[in-house]
This record gives C-alpha cells, structure tokens and sequence, in this order.
C-alpha cells in the first residue's frame, strides 16, 4: 500500500474507515461470545467510562434517560468509533498503514478496558486483539479494492484471476466486476460474468489482455469498493449477531429453571399480606411492585451470567473463622419471608426508583454470627460479581431486622438482573450501601479502612433512606374533572415505619391522608384522601411522618450525597 490511496476520494476513504471498524467490532463481538461476554470492547470500554463517569454525570444520565441509560452509553461508543474509523479512514488515504496503526490504538484500548475489569479472566485481551486485526485487514483490502490501478499493471489485477486473491475471495462471482459492465465488449467475453466458477479457475479461458482504455487507469473503483463495503458489512452483522447469541451461553434462564425446582419452602413465612395493603386505586403503585416492573440501577452493561453450582459466598476479614457458602449450604439454611421496599439513593423526590417486594434468603446476621466477627470491625464490604462494592454497617445487619441473602423475590427465583442467585437485602437502607445483587463475598472490615464504590465517587459511606413520600395519581399535568378527586400514593420510611401522610392544595391547611395497612415498618404505606377541587389549576403536596416522629423536611436536596430531600408536588388543572 502506498501514497495510491491518496486518489481514493474522501468519502470512500471515510466508507472504507467505518467499514473496517465495523468488522473490527462485528469480529470482536464474535470472539467476546465464544470467551467472555464481558470482555467485548464496547461493553468493556463502556463499562470502564461507567465506572469513571463523575457521579453527577451518572446522576443527570439516570435522570434524563431513565433505564435506557446503558443502551444510550452503548450507541453512543458505536457512534463515537464509527467517527474515529472514518477519521481513520481518511488518515489511510496517505498510507493505508496510519490508518492500521489507528487500529491497532483502538484495539490496545479495548484489550487495557477488558482486562482491567474486576471480573475479567485470561482471554479477555482476544476479542480486541482480534477484532482490530481483523479490523486492519479490513482496510487494506478495502483500499485495494478501492485504489485506481496503477501504470505498472497493464493487466489490472481486476482481472477473473484475482479470485485466488485474498481482497476477492469474498467474492463469489466475477460478474460484479466494475469493469466489465461498463465495458460494452466485454460481454462477448466468455469469461466474464456469466460464469461464476470462473474465480477457480487457474487460468480462466479467454483471458483479456487489455481490459482497460488508458484513461481508466487512474480511476476510482467505486463498484469495486461498494462491493466490499457490502461484504464488510455483512461479515460484521454476522460476527455482531452470532457473538451475542453465543454469549447467551452466559444466559441464567436453564440455571434459574433448575434453581426454581429446588427452592425450598420458607422456614418462617411471611404472615399473608393484611387485605388492606393494597387500596387498589387505578394509577396508584400496587403494594407488591412485579418483579418484571421492579427498577433496576446497576453499574453492569451486562447482566452478570452466575451459576449458581459453581457460586459461594466467601466470609473473611475480621472474623474468627472465615466461612465459604455454597448454594446448596444456603439452601440448607432457615430460610426466612420478609416484605421490603428496597430505594435507591438517585431517587429524586416523586421519582421511580423505589420499589417493593417478597423476598426469601437466609439470614445475614446469623451467618455472620457463625463466622464470629471481631471487636472493632463496623463495616461489611460486600462484592459483587463483577467487582461492584457496597459497605454496610455492622450494627444496622446485626440489629435484628430481616437482613438476607436472597434468593428468591415474590415468590420467584431472583431475576437475573436482580442479583441471581444471591443479593443481599437489607431494610432502612440505600441500594448502594446494602444491597448487592451477584454477591459472592462479604469482607469484615472498617469504615476507616475500606471505601466502597460509590463512597469512592462521593456518596456518603453511610446511607440510612430518608422518610419520603410520593403523589402516584394524579399524575403531573393532568386535567381532573372540578369536584372530588381521589389523591393517593405511596410513603417509605423502611424499619422504622410510616405513621403519618398529610396532602396540601395551594399551600392551605395540611390534611391526613387515610393509611393502608401494612406487613410491618420495612415496606411503602399507600394513602389516599378526596379532595374537592375548585376549577382552575391547583398544586398539590404530600409529607410524611414516619414513626420515630420525624417530619420530611421541606427543604430541597438533591440526591447526592445521600438522598434527596423536599415535598413531592404536582400541578393539575380541575374542570
Ligand atoms: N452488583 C451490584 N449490586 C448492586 C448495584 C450495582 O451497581 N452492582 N447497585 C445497587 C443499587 S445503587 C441499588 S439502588 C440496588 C437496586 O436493586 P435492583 O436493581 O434490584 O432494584 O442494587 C444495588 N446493588
Ligand atoms: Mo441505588
């Protein structure tokens, strides 16, 4: 390859760019599905840029895109490399060897993303590797195919010969030659088109001599490119799609099936829900939140695929005798029922992020007690499969509440993307500084020794959840009829429980909502109250009093550093 590629227009060349990229990472994704799914570049790199993302940016990426945050992060990659591989695209235009070179960057980044992940394993440099090669052969071939000939060659290497080239052998048939529809003559020529075994043929019969007027030399070979391109594309659709299938291999859906035959029958049952849980208004949040409907906040691109036969939980740090669970000895444990509303510290107020549930585990507090732990340890950093941490307070898990290891959620085994097979779940506290999902091991240790993930990015280390409450319906800006109207929502003060819900209209006088009942301190409380109103616009807000007496605060926070604080209000118009 030479200083040719300079006559390749720059928009070929940028074609040619975004092409080779796109085999880079079709074959990258290939050979990510036959190792590790977790090693792709893409989920790599995207991982590594969740993991140094600001928590702010996390915060207003939560915030604007909800749950589609990480198919965002993951377009935004494809569409950021597709410009780099343009970019180098046209750099190959001088030397098609820069633009390798560029390759070459790209797949050291993705090989330092894959293997720095906490839960990489020996292969993850190959998907990069080989994607980025593949993705340079690419390249060459395609500014082979898309350079003008040059003088040297009287016969054009555009020749049926070529078939034994590797730039045509992509090829299945000649006849896509750019050369000869052009050429009027050349479809007498029996070698051409018409015969598409041509390509095998040593020396195919008839072979033109001078296929080419001079003036064609120099030209362009935009078919010829085009054809590639189209090759190119398919082979990275092919390796995108088979890659992800094969990865699939990491899918839990058989491992959770066998899980669902062995679940044993709780040891303590939850007591059945009081019948007034649920006051079941329309648009109001159903006491037991489905599983399918349950928010998910995770720093994991992809779902980590655990195997429950091959899983233990490892207790070690200051303990007296250090423990290794397996499932089966899990299993073996009372396993005890307990309804929990779990809530993540990004909630803002009136926000989604909260939800509750059923869920059977064994419990923590005993599990620890076994291990025995240390005087002076205050804290468990429990870590995830895939390297995520979280610290706990030791006090708040041994206080007596249902603390668990988990299994199972409302009466299924725990979904794979809540934490399959083991989570942990611990009422009265944040999701980030309790909850784990995919935990494998629990460190005893102290608070002013170990720095968990997000106390690391600026979170507090500690998190009790904020008493809240939130307007379920009616919903922001809608139109009601003028009269009475039916306000109702949900409020949370888990462990220690919701006392009291008091609705305003246009800031006037507070009034108590009416409470349902409720299994115990460590779920939401729905409420509702009628309230006439006027026609016109009106607002409406909401606080709650938990049982400890305390009051929400009116007083805006934002989420950061430990949960937001204020009245959730919303605007309606009656008549
Ligand atoms: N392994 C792992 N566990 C995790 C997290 C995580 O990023 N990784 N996020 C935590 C946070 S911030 C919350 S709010 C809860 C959410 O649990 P859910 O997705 O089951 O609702 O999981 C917690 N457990
Ligand atoms: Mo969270």
């Amino acid at each position: 390859m030479n200083a040719n590629g300079a006559r390749v227009p720059a928009w070929a060349a940028g074609l040619a760019g975004v092409t080779a990229g796109a085999v880079a990472l079709g074959v990258a994704e290939l050979v990510a599905g036959l190792t590790t799914a977790g090693a792709s570049p893409v989920v790599a790199v995207g991982g590594a840029m969740v993991d140094r993302t600001p928590a702010a940016v996390k915060e207003w990426a939560i915030r604007t895109f909800g749950e589609n945050d990480k198919t965002i992060l993951v377009i935004g990659i494809v569409v950021v490399a597709a410009l780099i591989a343009a970019g180098l695209g046209l750099v190959a235009r001088w030397r098609v060897g820069y633009g390798m070179a560029g390759l070459a960057v790209f797949g050291v980044v993705g090989i330092i993303a894959a293997v720095s992940r906490p839960d990489s394993g020996p292969l993850d440099f190959l998907p990069s590797m080989i994607g980025a090669a593949a993705g340079a052969w690419a390249l060459v071939l395609l500014f082979r195919r898309a350079e003008p000939s040059s003088r040297a060659e009287p016969h054009p290497r555009a020749e049926p010969s070529t078939g034994a080239e590797p730039s045509t052998g992509a090829e299945p048939s000649t006849g896509a030659e750019p050369s000869t529809g052009a050429e009027p003559s050349t479809g007498a020529e029996p070698s051409t088109g018409a015969e598409p075994s041509t390509g095998a043929e040593p020396h195919p019969r008839g072979e033109p001599t001078i296929r080419r007027a001079g003036a064609d030399l120099h030209t362009f070979d935009r078919r010829k490119l085009l054809t590639g391109v189209a090759v190119g594309a398919g082979v990275a659709g092919a390796g995108a799609v088979t890659g992800r299938l094969l990865g699939r291999r990491g899918d839990v859906t058989m491992a959770r099936r066998d899980v669902a035959r062995m679940l044993p029958r709780p040891t303590i049952a939850a007591k059945p829900l009081p019948a007034g849980a649920d006051l079941h208004i329309r648009g109001l949040s159903p006491f037991v939140t489905p599983n399918y409907e349950f928010y998910r906040v995770d720093t994991a691109l992809v779902v980590p695929g655990v195997d429950p036969r091959s899983w233990t939980l490892k207790i070690h740090g200051m303990v007296d005798r250090p423990v290794e669970l397996t499932f089966a000895d899990l299993l073996r444990r009372p396993l005890v029922e307990a309804d929990v509303t779990l809530t993540c510290v990004s909630n803002d107020v009136g926000g989604p992020y909260v939800g509750n549930a059923r869920w059977l585990g064994a419990r923590l507090a005993d599990v620890l007690r076994e291990a025995g732990i240390r005087r002076g340890a205050d804290m468990l950093l429990s870590v995830s499969r895939d390297g995520w941490t979280s610290g706990t307070p030791v006090d708040v898990v041994m206080d007596g509440r249902e603390a668990l290891l988990a299994v199972a959620m409302n009466g299924e085994v725990l979904p794979a993307a809540h934490g399959f097979p083991v989570r942990q779940v611990v009422p009265g506290l944040y999701g980030y500084v309790s909850a784990t999902k995919w935990v494998t091991e629990i460190k005893v240790t102290r608070f002013d020794e170990d720095t968990a993930y997000w106390t690391t990015r600026g979170w507090s280390a500690r998190a009790p959840i904020k008493t809240e409450s939130r307007i379920d319906v009616p919903r922001e800006g809608d139109r009601v009829p003028a009269g009475r109207t039916i306000v109702a929502g949900v409020a949370w003060a888990q462990h220690r429980g919701v006392d009291a819900v008091e609705v305003q209209v246009d800031g006037g006088e507070w009034r108590r909502a009416r409470l349902a009942e409720v299994p115990g301190p460590d779920t939401w409380r729905q409420w509702s109250i009628d309230w006439d109103l006027a026609p016109g616009g009106h607002t409406i807000a909401v606080r709650a009093t938990d049982a400890a007496g305390y009051t929400q605060t009116p007083n805006v926070a934002p989420p950061a550093p430990d949960g937001a604080t204020g009245y959730h209000s919303i605007m309606v118009r009656a008549g």
